[in-house]
């Protein structure tokens, strides 16, 4: 009877399941026609969380063999390559809702994903800070490998009995080795920010960081959209100025909210930015990520923008504890051009999907941008159809004639 299995028997079974999971590989999807394709299987779940992390294995403290911590969910992953290793630093979530960052690294990029033996040990500087999410990973030109990520408190000005306003800043780690991690202050700003990047290289002998200005916890309200501001010491990091790069507007993916994803790749045409939008819907946020390019001469220059979405949840991505969410905040690209992109569906699993920097930039450079209105939308679907009219037969009479032959 199930109440009276040993303490052998559910450790062997526990095990044994893992054991099998970490050893599965994945598939790619079809790539036809596709500007990224998918891959079948989740890359990280809360399956994959090492069990030393969660079962107490001695059968004295733990004779009915129960987790003793656990996890609810794995998702929003930086990602960096670091020799000759796809690493991801994953936020695990805990069922009590706070996170942590695991690291954890693939030979490949697209299986076989496994967790370093510790969590990165993240210094605590502030007793304040309740939670820490959303890590982005910059291997920045001065040498360093810098983590910056989401450090959220209680609002100090809460009134009495409200327990949900928060504040939410920039936390800033580095490291040389990605063992040891020093913490520098947190980012200084006049607004509340989250998603925040820092840029790979120094710009006018600074440092520069995508930023998101925010008037509220949730809502960015006044802050227009992605910013831009230089630093002058990365010590001791204060915006002074900051000016919005990439603009939200009504009626787009990014109407409510948008943020930088990952630190853009340089490419031959520019800097290739991955970043989210968010929108209202009566069944609540929907999340959604998109691509945009700025000039390589100035970082902070928009060049090309395709209308609305890249990835948006499909199929089961889209269920799971916050649903309708597609969010990035990590990839990779390798030597050969192919980008590994890595996304959290409903903020519960990590998936992957892969393209070329190739592709990636064809289709920003030649996908029309959001003409803000559905006249505008109309006259680009006509234009490719009367462009078409050159290269294939549209003309319905004339097919129908053909079908009529057929069928005699
Ligand atoms: C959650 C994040 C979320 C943010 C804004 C935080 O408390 O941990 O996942 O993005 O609130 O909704
Ligand atoms: C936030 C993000 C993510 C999360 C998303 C949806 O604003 O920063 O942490 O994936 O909301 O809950």
């Amino acid at each position: 009877n199930f109440m009276s299995e040993s303490f052998e028997r559910q450790q062997a079974y526990v095990v044994e399941k893992q054991h099998l999971l970490l050893k599965e590989t994945n598939v790619a999807m079809s790539s036809m026609g596709k500007i990224v394709t998918r891959y079948l299987n989740p890359v990280l779940t809360k399956e994959h969380i090492p069990l030393p992390w969660r079962y107490d294995f001695n059968p004295l403290t733990n004779p009915h063999f129960l987790e003793r911590i656990a996890f609810n969910s794995t998702m929003n992953a930086g990602a960096l390559y670091w020799k000759g290793k796809f690493l991801l630093f994953v936020r695990v979530e805990g069922v009590d809702r706070k996170s942590i960052f695991a690291i954890t690294e693939s030979d490949n990029g697209v299986d076989n994903f496994r967790f370093w033996v510790h969590p990165l040990s993240l210094p605590d500087l502030d007793p304040e800070e309740t939670n820490v999410y959303d890590l982005r990973l910059t291997a920045h030109e001065d040498g360093w490998v810098y983590g910056v990520f989401c450090s959220e408190k209680h609002a100090p000005d809460a009134a009495s009995g409200d327990l949900s306003s928060a504040v939410a800043s920039a936390g800033i780690i580095r490291s040389k080795d990605l063992i040891q991690w020093e913490r520098l202050p947190n980012l200084k700003a006049n607004s509340q920010q989250r998603n925040v990047v820092l840029h790979p290289e120094f710009v006018q002998g600074k440092y520069a960081f995508y930023t998101r200005p925010q008037d509220d916890f949730i809502l960015a309200k006044s802050g227009g959209g992605i910013g831009w501001a230089l630093v002058d010491d990365i010590t001791n990091a204060v915006i002074r100025q900051e000016k919005i790069i990439n603009k939200r507007f009504y009626h787009t993916i990014k109407e409510l909210k948008n943020g930088e994803g990952p630190a853009p790749l340089k490419t031959d045409r520019g800097w290739l930015h991955l970043a989210h939008g968010v929108r209202g819907t009566a069944a609540g946020l929907r999340y959604v990520v998109y691509i945009y390019l700025t000039s390589l001469t100035d970082p902070s220059e928009l060049i090309a923008e395709p209308a609305g979405y890249l990835m948006a949840p499909e199929r089961e991505e889209r269920v799971g504890d916050v649903s309708n969410v597609l969010f990035s905040n990590g990839w990779i690209m390798a030597a050969d051009g192919t980008v590994y992109i890595y996304y959290a569906s409903s903020d519960t699993r990590i998936h992957v999907a892969v393209s070329t920097v190739t592709k990636l930039l064809d289709y920003c450079l030649n996908t029309p941008e959001d003409g803000l209105r559905s006249a505008e939308s109309l006259r680009k679907v006509i234009d490719l159809i009367d462009h078409n009219a050159h290269y294939v037969n549209n003309d319905g009479r004339e097919r129908l004639a053909i079908c009529q032959t057929n069928g005699g």
